[in-house]
């Protein structure tokens, strides 16, 4: 006999899911992970549901299988609602396993919630198992999970009914459902917005990390032969190393010069949950490409196609009828851009200096993980990466506590590939127990922490509003110290002589390694008015 719990692992892997993350509780969780075992799926324990939620969506980014997150009820379920909000705003397609009480329990009120309730804003659908069709239902789940936008569906589970025998399950397992196909009207417009465009720009978001809309792009950009700026959720699609590429779209001062050049702006798969908060500054007509409409959108389109990004890409290859950016000066805005952010540091060690001892240090092609906080704009701004998902952050979130289980999953994933987490000292307290879950995992990573004993970004914005400093310093920590706890190598780096050895080796390491670096958050002022404006 099939049970339900066998039949939900065989779903699971029949999407090509190979790892399931999480804390389980003592009752059907335990069926969950050994029948999981069996199909070839192995649970990685975890240290927080927070943290879990972070792995299954960004080994949902990685791999392109929905992630899995599994917890206990009640207290399992309210904490992994930090990693079902990245995969909403972050648009990964995820599931929630997590059990819950059966029909005769009802008089028990103990950790009972209503847990499909609490998460339902965040949810593109949410369904409770029985035994009448659970291939079924876990099929039409994942659908959803993997719709557009892709996003977090949440799967009840109770004891009896995992247990239980399954019916066989006849419904085959759907691809991911097409896009819809974008009307000819809009494409005719397009064209012909394109034929009069002499500077046309493409500001590539999100939606470009899939493998096919990134090579789309790439043909697009040589094409047309004109300027491509990335959000940073995109940064590596059109490569950092292509002169094409002038940098960041991250709706700021700091792009205005290059983005006020252009006539004509083509949207490539971006998504408003990209923009800060702000208006849309720009008067040239947009042409966006899209998977899913928007509602609401930073701005008004003057034309829309909705659909695949690669064929729409095709569709519009031989519109652009010549344009007059010519190389010399691509370079010189790209060059204008980058000097933004190359801001001095002070004598001590600085963002600037840092990152820039790290791109010396690390090995070609690896990838990098980065947290929320001041320290992510040097990062973001400096670091050139060559490869969609070269760089890994929570943009439409943007939540603190995602590098180290970020580059867990990019580990568990890609163990050949070097996955470097930058974070600050904030970020990293909000999930430090993950070191534990590294080192037990033997993830090939490094974790580079901006140590300045504050939450310098929020502090920034308290000095510019002329507050007096207050809430937002913390007793200083010793990180190196904290990660040899839990078996972890670890450098402290205090002097500007200790930082390219450090680096050195923690990027040579096998297996986990962290890097503690106190660093002078004076800079970050000047830096972060540079960049953001
Ligand atoms: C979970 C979460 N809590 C709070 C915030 C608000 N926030 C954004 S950046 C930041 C400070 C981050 O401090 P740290 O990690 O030390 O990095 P730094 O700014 O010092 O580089 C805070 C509190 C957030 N984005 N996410």
């Amino acid at each position: 006999m099939t049970t339900v719990a066998e039949r939900l692992a065989e779903r699971l892997a029949a999407r090509q899911v190979r790892r399931m993350f999480g804390v389980p509780g003592g009752d059907c969780n335990l069926d969950v992970i050994d029948a999981a075992a069996r199909a070839g799926i192995e649970f990685v324990l975890a240290r927080t549901e927070t943290a879990a939620g972070i792995m299954a969506a960004v080994t949902a980014e990685l791999t392109g299988a929905p992630g899995i997150v599994m917890t206990t009820r009640g207290p399992g379920v309210t904490n992994a609602a930090n990693g079902i909000a990245y995969a909403d705003l972050d648009r990964a397609p995820l599931m929630l396993i997590a059990d819950a009480y059966e029909p005769e329990l009802a008089p028990i009120s103990h950790q009972r919630l209503d847990q499909a309730g609490v998460l339902r804003p965040m949810l593109r659908g949410a369904a409770r198992l029985d035994e009448r069709d659970p291939g079924g239902t876990i099929d039409a789940l994942l659908d959803r999970a993997l719709g557009d936008p892709p996003g977090p569906v949440y799967l009840e589970i109770t004891g009896a009914v995992v247990r239980a025998e399954a019916p066989a399950t006849r419904a085959p397992v759907p691809a991911r459902p097409a896009p819809a196909a974008f009307e000819d009207a809009a494409v005719r417009q397009a064209r012909q917005l394109l034929a009069r465009a002499r500077r046309p720009a493409i500001i590539a978001g999100l939606q470009a990390c899939e493998p096919s809309a990134a090579a789309a792009l790439r043909r697009l950009v040589a094409a047309w032969g004109c300027a491509v700026f990335t959000t940073y959720k995109a940064k590596g699609v059109a490569s950092d190393r292509d002169p094409h590429t002038i940098g960041h779209y991250i709706g700021g001062a700091s792009e205005a010069p290059a983005l006020e050049q252009a006539d004509l702006l083509l949207l490539y798969g971006f998504d408003p949950v990209e923009h800060p908060p702000g208006r849309w500054r720009y008067t040239a007509p947009v042409i966006e490409l899209t998977r899913h409409a928007f509602d609401p959108h930073v701005l008004t389109p003057a034309v829309s196609l909705v659909g695949d990004l690669a064929a729409a890409a095709a569709a519009l290859e031989s519109a652009v009828e010549g344009t007059e950016w010519d190389m010399a000066h691509l370079v010189q805005l790209r060059a204008a851009l980058r000097a933004r952010a190359e801001t001095a540091d002070g004598p001590a060690i600085g963002p600037r200096g840092l990152v820039e001892a790290a791109m010396r240090a690390a090995p070609p092609h690896s990838r990098v993980t980065v947290d929320s906080g001041a320290h992510m704009l040097p990062v973001l701004h400096l670091w050139r990466t060559e490869a969609p998902r070269g760089l890994l952050m929570s943009r439409g979130l943007a939540t603190m506590g995602f590098a180290l289980p970020g580059a867990i999953a990019s580990a568990l994933a890609e163990p050949d590939t070097r996955t470097i987490a930058f974070t600050g000292d904030g970020g990293l307290m909000m999930c430090a127990g993950e070191l534990g879950t590294a080192v037990q995992n033997r993830c090939n990573l490094a974790v580079v922490v901006f140590n300045d004993s504050s939450l310098t970004l929020i502090g920034a914005k308290q000095r510019r509003r002329q507050f007096p400093n207050a809430g937002v310093d913390f007793a200083p920590a010793n990180f190196a110290a904290i990660a040899e706890g839990f078996g972890c190598p670890a450098y402290r780096v205090e002097t500007r002589d200790q930082l390219a050895p450090a680096l050195g080796a923690a990027f040579a390491a096998h297996g986990p390694a962290l890097v503690d670096v106190v660093v002078d958050p004076q800079p970050y002022h000047e830096h972060i008015i540079s960049v953001r404006g």
